[in-house]
């Protein structure tokens, strides 16, 4: 394939952009060589600057679960946009799309709509702060909560990808109340609640970790958690950006029958437009300012665009709950295929999945925690990426990053998926 046009647009970039992008991962950096610069996507493919036509496995990270440019959320976006863009004043939309939110997730009362994951998070360590009266929080070492300040000691994702899991600009007051715990490991998780007894806030954790890879939660860890949670006091927020509407309905929290104090959500709830939200019961949400003394606010938060594809989005998911099991059985299907592959080619690997979340890992051992992912080989990574790329095959161009399956995939994209690996497998090592 040739990107020309994609490498020229890089340099014109980086003139006028740190390092060309608006948010790390995007350069390649993890990979190598220019990134490729979308022009337009619909249903399961992306079309680049060159002319080249992709099948995409990022997804826009997560929310494109009905594909790109589906029909329902496009209208309803151009539908409001000819009413005006923003207003800074309440709509009746933002109801409606808390309406259908709460109705989906089983313990929510009451959400506040933002603009970002990262936002949504930050708030929600806010609120959980204010709620207990308490400063400290426990972060998992791989998880990626966004990029504010208490959620940059050992984060996944981009920080990983590029050497600054603590980032320069966080300052050791704020570093100082983020506790650093091992992912699937409830033994850790005691041990920092029991040194700090009575002064920890929160548990924040993604419920299936989606930033160094996909990782599941290991048997009986999640409900560990819950319980630590309710002996100490302490708030357990899931962070659902990435899961949330994704793996059932009611997100993670349905999966796997566990039920957060506070909900983090982002991507999905806007239909691929900028929105994060967060939520819990009426109890902790009425801490918040009007109502409360913890303060959160914002001129964009519920803004009429977002909500409108939001809501379109959800209502899809809404009145077909269908599409998280056609969603699962493809993400299954893809896994095998890959596998069978693999195995076949003596090739080492360990792919995880949980619903419609999977990741390819070369590695022979379990991927359980940051740790474990980062044994994988990235030089393979690195040749498998670029391969399944000449391929027409565009994965999350990082070994810490998850592939996310839409319902606009078919059968036949899987299968030549499945190709592509096959050919590029003949050339990895
Ligand atoms: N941190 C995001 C994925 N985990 C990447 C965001 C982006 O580059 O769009």
């Amino acid at each position: 394939m040739i990107y020309k046009r994609s490498s020229a647009l890089f340099a014109e970039a980086q003139k006028v952009i740190p390092g060309g992008v608006n948010s790390p991962v995007r350069a390649f950096k993890a990979v190598g060589g220019d990134p490729i610069f979308v022009k337009e996507a619909k249903g399961a493919y992306l079309y680049d600057e060159d002319g080249n036509s992709l099948i995409d496995y990022i997804n826009s990270w997560g929310p494109m679960i009905l594909g790109h440019a589906h029909t329902p959320v496009v209208n309803a976006v151009i539908e409001k946009a000819k009413k005006g863009t923003s207003f800074g004043m309440p709509t009746e939309i933002e109801t409606e799309i808390a309406e259908l939110a709460v109705s989906m997730v089983s313990n929510i009362d009451k959400i506040r709509f933002v603009n970002s994951g990262t936002e949504a998070c930050m708030s929600a360590v806010r609120l959980a702060r204010g709620f207990t009266n308490r400063d400290k929080i426990i972060k998992f070492a791989g998880c990626y909560h966004g990029h504010s300040d208490s959620f940059l000691i050992q984060a996944g994702s981009g920080a990983v990808t590029f050497g600054s899991p603590n980032s320069p600009g966080v300052t050791a007051g704020t570093a100082k109340d983020t506790l650093l715990a091992r992912y699937n490991d409830l033994d850790n998780v005691k041990n920092i609640i029991d040194s700090n007894k009575g002064e920890i806030a929160c548990i924040i954790i993604e419920p299936v970790a989606g930033n160094m890879g996909c990782i599941p939660p290991v048997e009986g860890f999640m409900e560990g958690i819950r319980a630590l949670c309710d002996d100490n006091d302490i708030l357990l927020i899931f962070d659902e950006v990435m899961t949330g509407f994704r793996l059932a309905k009611g997100g993670a929290q349905e999966l796997l029958g566990i039920k957060a104090d506070i909900v983090a959500f982002g991507k999905v709830i806007g239909g691929g437009l900028p929105v994060g939200a967060f939520a819990a019961r009426e109890e902790i949400m009425n801490h918040l300012a009007p109502l409360g003394p913890v303060y959160q606010a914002g001129t964009l938060s519920g803004n009429p665009l977002a909500m409108a594809a939001g809501l379109a989005m959800l209502k899809e998911l809404n009145d077909y709950p269908e599409i998280f099991d056609s969603i699962n059985k493809k993400t299954q299907y893809l896994h095998e295929g890959i596998s069978k592959v693999l195995n076949e080619k003596n090739i080492v690997h360990t792919i995880n999945r949980k619903g419609s979340m999977i990741s390819v890992h070369f590695s022979e051992e379990a991927v359980v925690d940051f740790e474990s992912a980062a044994k994988g080989n990235n030089d393979i990574f690195k040749k498998f990426f670029h391969g399944m790329l000449a391929q027409g095959i565009y994965i999350a161009p990082s070994a810490f990053e998850t592939w996310f399956i839409s319902e606009a995939l078919t059968y036949d994209d899987l299968d030549k998926t499945i190709a592509a690996v096959s050919i590029v497998a003949e050339d990895l090592f």
